[in-house]
């Protein structure tokens, strides 16, 4: 008994030792650091889910203001464009895990790798380095697209990160953001046209076009102002679309590069044509297409390839993509989706 009693006070006794110790120890790593070092306690995990698509979506905050005062042209200004590829370019080029960026308009998407590690898949980490280079480079690439025009302010984005748990989800969410490319972009030209050769008055063109459907806006832009849509340029069509491929280096060699096209991403060609993009396999050879059955020259072919200064390693498929391949399932998946979400969105 007495043995027992001395024994479970020894116990207490080493706990309470341990106690102090354990205390000291912390008050002294707060004294080799600083009494402030509690404070760092309130910052929250924000890691994403494990294996998850990681979506960082960048859009240009106030647009609108900011194209109208540098005079962009609408509705499509095509250096303006080029300059969100060539800052999008810039993040993959440094972000490696990231495997596909889409662009249109002031946005652009970009999707990490679902099983990325980077900065232990913190989305405030992912989203605000992504957003500030892109924003950095925006502003760094400008004087080589808009050579003598100044840069009035500093322009600036919100961002986003949004994960998809499976490989649809993702696509759904790329045809999805390709599909705003069809829709606004039917309707602006529809627009700016009744406005700038129409002459009418933006609220006359806003009430024509209002809760019209594709077919007719193609139908309007065809019968008064000659257009078929469908001969616009793809790049204001379906956005951009950039993914990595083994390019010639002009040594002979190939290394990877970031290669920008004008693709249609909604229906499953695309996808079959460029597994390695979902299926995380090793880089694939870029193809150029067989110019030789080029009936028809691009409608793009007056279009500066996207990169204003482009590494050599780099094809110009933004005017040959188009060509590439057969178009007309492509238009068939985008026309649909444009009907179902018409949306008016006004430029
Ligand atoms: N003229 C012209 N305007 C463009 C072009 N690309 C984008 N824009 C403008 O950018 C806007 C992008 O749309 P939003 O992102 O919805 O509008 P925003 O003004 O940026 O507003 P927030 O994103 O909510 O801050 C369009 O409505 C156009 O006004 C272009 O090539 N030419
Ligand atoms: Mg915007």
């Amino acid at each position: 008994m007495y043995f027992l009693t001395t024994g479970s006070n020894f116990l207490k006794i080493i706990s309470l030792v341990k106690q102090v110790v354990n205390s000291r120890q912390i008050s002294l790593t707060r004294m080799a650091k600083s009494k402030f070092e509690y404070v760092k306690e309130f910052e929250r995990d924000d890691c994403c889910l494990p294996n998850c698509w990681i979506v960082v979506r960048i859009d240009g905050r106030n647009f609108s203001k900011f194209c109208d005062a540098h005079q962009f042209t609408k509705p499509n200004d095509v250096a303006a464009l080029q300059l969100m590829n060539r800052a999008a370019i810039t993040v993959m080029e440094d972000f490696k895990e990231i495997i596909l960026g889409f662009g249109q308009s002031d946005e652009y998407s970009f999707v990490f790798r679902k099983d990325t590690q980077l900065h232990k898949r913190r989305a405030s980490k992912l989203m605000s380095i992504v957003n500030s280079l892109f924003a950095s480079s925006y502003v760094y690439h400008w004087p080589r697209f808009f050579q003598g025009k100044e840069l009035y302010y500093p322009p600036s984005f919100d961002a986003r990160v949004v994960l998809y748990p499976t490989d649809k989800n993702l696509r759904d969410y790329l045809a999805w953001r390709q599909t705003d490319v069809h829709v606004n972009n039917l309707y602006n030209t529809c627009f700016w046209n009744l406005v700038l050769q129409g002459k009418l008055t933006p609220s006359q063109a806003e009430e024509k076009l209002r809760g019209t459907l594709a077919s007719h806006k193609n139908e309007l832009l065809f019968q008064e102002f000659g257009i078929n849509y469908n001969k616009e340029p793809p790049l204001f069509r379906k956005g951009t679309t950039l993914i990595r491929k083994l390019v010639p280096d002009g040594t002979g060699r190939l290394k990877p590069a970031v290669v920008p096209l004008v693709d249609d991403i909604i229906a499953d060609r695309f996808w079959k044509e460029n597994p390695e993009v979902i299926g995380l396999k090793s880089l694939a050879t870029y193809q150029p297409p067989n110019l030789v059955n080029n009936a028809t020259p691009s409608p793009t072919a007056n279009i500066k390839h996207i990169n204003n200064t482009p590494p050599s390693s780099v094809p110009n498929v933004n005017s040959i993509k188009k060509e590439a391949h057969p178009t007309m399932s492509r238009e068939s998946d985008g026309e649909k989706m444009q009907c179902e979400s018409e949306r008016i969105c006004r430029r």
